[in-house]
């Protein structure tokens, strides 16, 4: 019996909330977030990448990234390549624009590296948000080997 008061004043605050929702409560979905669907319109990001000036940085392998937005994710890992030799020392790559969902402020990036190259050392990537012109920058400073493996990266 301690517990039923908080309780039932748990549920008369959620009751309370959805009151004063109103109308609009059903168009909020939090849920959303987290599916990486969105409900937001669709918006355009440009990565960068660029690989460090040092011995070896470069690769061939096969490299994908996911972004995770503080409102949504990418769907998925994308593929990052272009008509360019991609990810070779000290190079500036950019990829896209890519259309998602809005994913509000990237948050972190998951980066992949396939084992079909050598070993690769990117020292940051960059996420471009078209709708707001605003670059994000994620420092990575990461060695990968020759191996397959993902990393994750904040974008503080
Ligand atoms: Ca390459
Ligand atoms: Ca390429």
């Amino acid at each position: 019996m301690r517990f039923r008061i908080p309780i039932a004043f748990g549920g008369v605050l959620v009751m309370m909330t959805m009151a004063l929702g109103g109308g609009t409560a059903a168009s909020a979905a939090p849920a959303a977030k987290t599916a990486g669907i969105g409900t937001n319109a669709v918006q355009n990001y440009t990565i960068f990448v660029h690989t460090a000036n040092i011995d070896g940085a470069g690769t061939d392998a096969t490299v994908r990234m996911k972004v995770y937005g503080t409102l949504a994710e990418s769907p998925g890992y994308v593929n990052l390549d272009n008509s360019a030799d991609n990810f070779e020392r000290n190079s500036n790559d950019y990829f896209g624009p890519f259309s998602w969902y809005d994913i509000g402020r990237p948050d972190f990036i998951g980066v992949y590296k396939g084992s079909n190259g050598s070993e690769w050392y990117p020292e940051y990537a960059q996420v471009y948000a078209h709708a707001t012109g605003t670059w994000y920058h994620c420092p990575m400073n990461a060695y990968y080997g020759d191996g397959e493996e993902t990393r994750w990266f904040d974008c503080p």
